[in-house]
């Protein structure tokens, strides 16, 4: 019987991640069908609010202002257009919405009261609203869910260990506080990382046992493929195997059962079959935006998501439910 434990050793996890591949995936694609409709995709749409000019040092990331990407910088958006995109993203079959700011943190100022206004116009919308924005204090994390936010989204990234090799700026235990004060505040939570950051296998499992161990799972945890940004300090590193995802992303399921594990960055980079292979081994999630652009990199077009879809047979989730076991051996 699978149940959700958060009391995994890292021996355990390291059992489960070195697996032979197909061993691995057949495990994960039986836990999915456990607790999941296998043939349900949720699909998130990613909006940057606001973007770049951001001050911290994050080395993957094309929007910190320090290194020179070329992007271009935008203030923060206004509500009514948020709004305006949100209603084209439900049109088209998205069921959750999310808002990022690249802000090292949130202050309490003129642009966190139009973040607020965004989420209470996208929540009267119907869709589960998340933001991303940074570090956010306790009171700051209550006013977003009194405002109608469904889900923050804060990623550890990677283990605490390659951590300072990758920001500088802040630390891993800051990434923590941030998911503690989400959930003090009843907000779920989305948390998971990046691979390709010159991380070894131990640090994947590192981090996988942080988020496996939390008091309680994040309810999403998305596995990023480092998208190489030219300017920025990881821009040579080599483009991960897709196998590498699937590994994660069948492991991820394993260790969370209940979760929803999004294949996030990197799908632009792969085919049908290598996205297929993700969703056979638990991924539930994707990414969508209507500008063809995760944040400041290119993401797969809608439209060849969909040609996947029908592909693959699978349909869009048409909203996140509380998910419970369908079989109990
Ligand atoms: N500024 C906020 C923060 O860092 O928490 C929110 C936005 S930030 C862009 C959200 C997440 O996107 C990062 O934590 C990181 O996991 C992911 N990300 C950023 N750049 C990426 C890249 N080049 N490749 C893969 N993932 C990336
Ligand atoms: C997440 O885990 N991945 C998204 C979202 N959360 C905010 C961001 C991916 C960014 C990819 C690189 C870019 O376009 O900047
Ligand atoms: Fe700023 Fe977030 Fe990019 Fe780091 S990942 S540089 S905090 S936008």
């Amino acid at each position: 019987m699978s149940t959700v434990r958060n009391d995994w050793s890292i021996q355990e996890i390291e059992n489960i991640y070195h697996q032979p591949l197909l061993e691995l995936v057949y495990q994960a694609a039986t836990v999915h069908r456990n607790w999941h409709q296998p043939n349900e995709v949720q699909v998130c749409t990613l909006l940057s609010v606001k973007t770049g000019g951001c001050p911290e040092d994050c080395s993957y990331c094309g929007q910190a202002a320090r290194y020179h990407t070329g992007i271009t910088v935008k203030s923060l958006m206004s509500k009514e257009d948020v709004v305006a995109i949100a209603q084209r993203a439900k049109d088209s079959g998205s069921s959750r919405f999310c808002m990022a700011a690249a802000w090292r943190e949130v202050r309490d100022n003129r642009d966190f009261d139009t973040i607020l206004e965004m989420v209470e116009g996208v929540n009267e919308l119907g869709l589960e609203v998340c933001c991303t924005l940074g570090m956010i204090t306790e009171s700051q994390a209550q006013r977003l869910q009194e405002a109608g936010l469904y889900a923050y989204n804060h990623n550890l990234d990677t283990s605490k260990d390659h951590y300072k090799e990758i920001i500088s700026t802040r630390t891993f235990d800051d990434r923590l506080d941030t998911l503690t004060n989400v959930r003090k505040a009843g907000i779920t939570v989305c948390s998971g990382g990046i691979i390709g950051l010159g991380e070894t296998h131990e640090d994947r499992i590192q981090m996988l046992h942080t988020l496996a161990t939390l008091p309680k799972h994040p309810e999403s945890v998305p596995v990023n493929a480092l998208a190489r940004v030219k300017g920025t300090p990881l821009e040579n590193l080599p483009k991960i195997d897709s196998w590498e995802m699937v590994r994660m992303i069948a492991t991820a399921r394993i260790l969370m059962p209940a979760s929803m594990v999004r294949l996030s960055a990197g799908r632009v980079e792969m085919t049908t079959e290598e996205q297929g292979w993700c969703f056979m081994a638990g991924a539930n999630s994707i990414f969508t935006s209507e500008t063809d652009e995760l944040l400041v990199t290119p993401n797969s077009r809608l439209e060849d998501d969909r040609k996947m879809f029908d592909v693959l047979g699978l349909k869009p989730m048409v909203k996140e439910k509380t998910v419970q076991p369908n079989v109990t051996a």
